[in-house]
């Protein structure tokens, strides 16, 4: 059973007016290319700043700044695994980065956010199996977590939509 504080988009993250977005950041948390590019050019260079003082983020796991410029509150940096074939419990850690970024957000009292595909764009993980584990990560949380009112699946290019709907209504496919 598929929550119904979820909820599928096609949209550009950045434009988003929830408490928290989640950034596809590298491990770096320095910016880089995709949608980590497209949030440090809409929040500002006080993003950047900020990201300096954390001294980088493992795969799969996440940390929180304001949003700057954002309308969202804060933005959640999580960084998602680079596709190896999946020898290197790539499931496992895309898994954590939902998760982890979910507490983050509960923590800081956030009832709405937004998540892009990570790792599915310049990390090369399959789009179809990544849009299955975001889901289960999500739905699992949610199912024994009343705090978060709504997640929202923010894709940004077909492909990643049509598997989203697919998977989260599959009667309408
Ligand atoms: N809004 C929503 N989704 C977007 C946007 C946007 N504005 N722009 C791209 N996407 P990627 P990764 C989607 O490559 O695979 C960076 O250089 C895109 O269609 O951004 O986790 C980091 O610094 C794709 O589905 O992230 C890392 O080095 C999804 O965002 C590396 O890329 C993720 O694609 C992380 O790679």
């Amino acid at each position: 059973m598929i929550s119904d504080r979820i909820e599928l988009i096609k949209a550009d993250i950045t434009t988003l007016n929830v408490d928290a977005i989640v950034n596809a950041a590298n491990s770096s948390l320095l910016g880089g290319g995709g949608v980590d590019g497209a949030i440090h050019r809409a929040a500002g260079r006080m993003l950047l700043e900020e990201c300096r003082s954390l001294g980088g983020c493992p795969t799969g796991e996440a940390r929180i700044t304001k949003g700057y410029e954002l309308k969202a509150r804060y933005v959640v940096h999580t960084v998602g695994p680079v596709w190896k074939g999946g020898i290197a419990d790539e499931p496992g850690k895309l898994a954590s980065c939902y998760y982890e970024s979910l507490i983050l957000a509960e923590v800081n009292k956030c009832s709405s956010i937004a998540f892009p595909n990570i790792s599915t764009g310049i990390y090369g993980y399959p789009k179809k199996e990544a849009a299955l584990i975001a889901i289960n990560s999500v739905n699992d949380y949610l199912k024994s977590h009343d705090s978060i009112q709504k997640v929202i699946f923010c894709c940004f290019d077909c492909d990643n939509y049509e598997y989203y709907a697919r998977i989260l209504d599959p009667g309408n496919n």
